[in-house]
């Protein structure tokens, strides 16, 4: 924790000891949705942040990813850091080839800025439309910010509530480059799976060239997480929809620890039963190697081996 810095009031800090997962994640997997706080005494948290999290850095952040098993990561911008992407660029850095970054950029960012972040090793920008998160999320300037990414080969990563799908999806299409959904568009798992809602979320996943992270059952589940026994049973109320969603976009699917989990103040997940959730979506080994190995490989390493 930062001296600089004081944790929002409730803030739940992550499990220090994840247990070891049961779940073999396959060789090569990708951790596609992490983020990276600070430390604030480094690389200070931004004067428009709605939260103020507790240091969560770069060399944490690798010690989990060789707890679980995992090869690389993906490290998306989070609001915290508003647009300041220092802390994800120095991480990325430290990888040493193994993570790529998600940034946060202002249409005022000038070309050799991009160039600079694609260098480092970024692949997209974040839009992010939840209002609890940004104060606005204005679409000509997020349109034109998605037109001077596009010639990079990035993708944008969009991230809003199911509700919001309704008013959003026209503007989603007319984005030029790939997108990519974080958290299943935040279905309300306590409808069904294959009602109305979730199917039109998988229509615009049909209908655009769209990738959807299986992720977050901790911020979806209502049931919360229960012990895994022999018939595995966590966050069951939202495997319906990680299913669905794997069994119809097989090729167009990722999945992430979410990992240091902001914003959480009732429960913080075991990033070691997140791995072990994994096998309740992806039921087969077919599955699992897209949705953790080739899907993500693809998106952000491509032509490159795991
Ligand atoms: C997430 C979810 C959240 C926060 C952020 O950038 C962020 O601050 O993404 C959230 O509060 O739901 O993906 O980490």
């Amino acid at each position: 924790m930062s001296a600089l810095f004081t944790k929002s009031p409730g803030w739940l800090d992550w499990y220090r000891s994840p247990s070891t997962p049961r779940f073999a994640l396959p060789a090569g997997t990708v951790d596609a949705h992490c983020h990276v706080f600070g430390p604030g005494a480094e690389f200070p948290f931004a004067p428009e942040r709605r939260y103020t999290p507790g240091d969560a850095g770069k060399e944490e952040l690798f010690a989990l990813r060789d707890h679980l098993g995992v090869s690389r990561n993906v490290i998306v911008q989070a609001t915290c850091h508003g647009a300041d992407n220092s802390a994800m660029v120095d991480a990325v850095q430290a990888s040493g080839g193994r993570a790529r970054g998600v940034a946060t950029v202002r249409p005022d960012v000038t070309d050799a800025e991009l160039r600079r972040l694609d260098a480092a090793g970024v692949r997209g920008v974040r839009f992010n439309f939840l209002k609890r998160l940004v104060s606005a999320a204005p679409q000509d300037d997020l349109a034109a910010i998605a037109k001077r990414i596009a010639p990079l080969g990035w993708h944008v990563v969009i991230y809003f509530e199911g509700d919001d799908l309704e008013d959003l999806e026209g503007f989603f299409g007319s984005l030029p480059t790939p997108l990519v959904i974080d958290h299943m568009g935040r279905p309300d798992v306590s409808k069904p799976a294959a009602g109305p809602d979730f199917s039109r979320f998988l229509r615009f996943v049909g209908n655009n060239d769209v990738w959807v992270k299986v992720s977050c059952p901790e911020r979806l589940s209502i049931t919360g997480p229960s012990a895994l026994d022999g018939e595995q049973k966590a966050y069951t109320d939202a495997v319906p929809f990680g299913r669905r969603v794997i069994e119809e976009f097989p090729d167009r699917v990722l999945w992430g620890t979410d990992w240091p989990h902001p914003n959480l103040t009732d429960h913080m997940p075991d990033d070691g039963l997140l791995v072990d959730y994994i096998p309740q979506v992806a039921v087969t080994t077919q599955q699992q190697h897209k949705l953790l190995v080739a899907n993500p490989m693809r998106l952000y390493w491509p032509g490159e081996d795991a």
